[in-house]
């Protein structure tokens, strides 16, 4: 009698997609579970005169453990699409029906292992995280950059004023924020040429940095948006993975003629995330966003900004940026929400040096203007990267002292 339920069994990872579910349900584990399993594979509510034990055998999906509220199901490689489908189609097996099953309660998907046949169909990151420090000729030190604030009402010129004096203050990275695409203030193409310009004034003067221009739209626009800001001059694109899906990533970085590095918001995320109990966990979305080809994801603060995360997740985010998965690039994992000077010490310690620092608040709320915001940002992840604690470094360093002075340490 062919069966979901394989307590014990190991199956062959190269043969299966293998996910840990959390589950919160009144019924026994082993009911709920199989439940699970049935739903997203060959099964439904009730028995199924068109099915077959061979069905079952060849192509339902196997609770291989249950412990305490955590379970792990693996599903058939068969049971996805092979060119046709992509993500959407993976998530619709790992992460579909299930959330909504009224017996079950809630439900939260918390990790994913892919096998090498489908990690094979995806690129991955053409830049990653070397190629991004090699544009900006920066290999060691964290990267470190800011969110244009306020995140609506500049328009363009003020916009690349904006991105100049962070520029000029040291930092390596501007972007547009994920509300900012193409508003009557600041229409993207005047935005992209401005800040290009403003770019390429830094460059001359000697200092390499790039800023993200906001690309997320519809799907059938996207890529040739990209396309644009790319011709307008470009040297970064900003897309929401969440908003505009996984394929939308895979569409830019998969496209012969986007030719610039994709920063990957996530803004909505939290609705997913958030819930401990329910929903899908960063680390998933994380491992899609690396094999769709993202050079950069928002991993989270590690517990110290303004964004709620959980320490030790955002610190699974960021392995799964950078740990070997499918032979594909390191994404570099951004840290941002909240974040100013006095915490880049704690933050730093937590995330080690291969990261991108943001702050947008924490540079252009700076009492000096932003450039001096950019330089306090600066100091404070070269006190971090050389082991100096931030207050001592700060006693030569005034910006970094205003800032403290401002926000406080952690
Ligand atoms: C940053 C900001 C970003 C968040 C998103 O602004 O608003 O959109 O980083 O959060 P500020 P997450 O520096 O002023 O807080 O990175 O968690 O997705």
């Amino acid at each position: 009698m062919a069966t979901y339920m394989h307590l014990g069994e190991q199956v062959d990872p190269d043969a299966y997609v293998i996910c840990e579910y959390r589950v919160t349900t009144e019924l026994p584990m082993e009911k709920a579970a199989a439940a699970i399993a049935a739903e997203q594979s060959t099964g439904t509510w009730t028995d199924l005169t068109t099915t077959t034990e061979r069905i079952v055998d060849d192509y339902g999906a196997k609770v291989l453990s249950i412990e305490g509220d955590r379970t792990v199901i693996a599903f058939p490689v068969e049971d996805f699409s092979i060119e046709v489908g992509g993500v959407p189609q993976i998530l619709s097996v790992i992460a579909g029906n299930l959330f909504g099953l009224e017996s079950i309660g809630k439900l939260r998907l918390e990790d994913v292992t892919f096998p090498k046949c489908i990690l094979e169909m995806y690129k991955g990151p053409r830049f990653g995280a070397k190629g991004l420090r090699e544009i900006l000729d920066r290999p060691e030190k964290p990267l470190v950059g800011t969110i244009v604030k306020p995140k609506i009402g500049l328009p363009p010129k003020e916009t690349a004023e904006y991105v100049y004096e962070a520029g000029a203050g040291g930092l390596t990275n501007s972007k547009d924020d994920e509300t900012l695409t193409d508003q009557r203030f600041c229409p993207i193409e005047d935005r992209t040429i401005a800040v290009a310009e403003a770019l390429d004034r830094l460059a001359s003067e000697g200092h390499r940095m790039v800023h993200a221009i906001n690309v997320s739209t519809n799907g059938d626009k996207i890529v040739e948006l990209a396309e644009k800001v790319q011709s307008w001059g470009a040297k970064q694109i900003m897309v929401d993975v969440i908003t505009c899906g996984f394929a939308a990533v895979q569409a830019l970085a998969e496209d012969p003629s986007i030719k610039v590095p994709i920063h990957v918001h996530r803004t909505m995320h939290g609705a997913l995330t958030r819930d401990p109990l329910h929903g899908i966990s960063m680390l998933p979305i994380t491992k899609l966003v690396r094999m769709c080809g993202g050079d950069a994801l928002h991993i989270g603060t590690l517990g110290v900004g303004k964004m709620s995360g959980d320490p030790k997740a955002d610190l699974a985010n960021l392995n799964a940026c950078l740990d070997p998965m499918g032979g594909f690039k390191e994404v570099m994992p951004v840290c941002s929400g909240g974040v100013y000077p006095g915490m880049i010490g704690a933050m730093v310690e937590r995330s080690g040096r291969n990261v991108q620092i943001q702050a947008g608040g924490g540079v252009a709320g700076h009492p000096g203007g932003v450039r001096k915001g950019a330089m306090a940002m600066c100091q404070a992840v070269d006190a971090a990267f050389e082991g100096i604690p931030v207050a001592k470094y700060a006693e030569t360093h005034p910006e970094l002292r205003i800032a403290l002075d401002k926000w406080g340490m952690r």
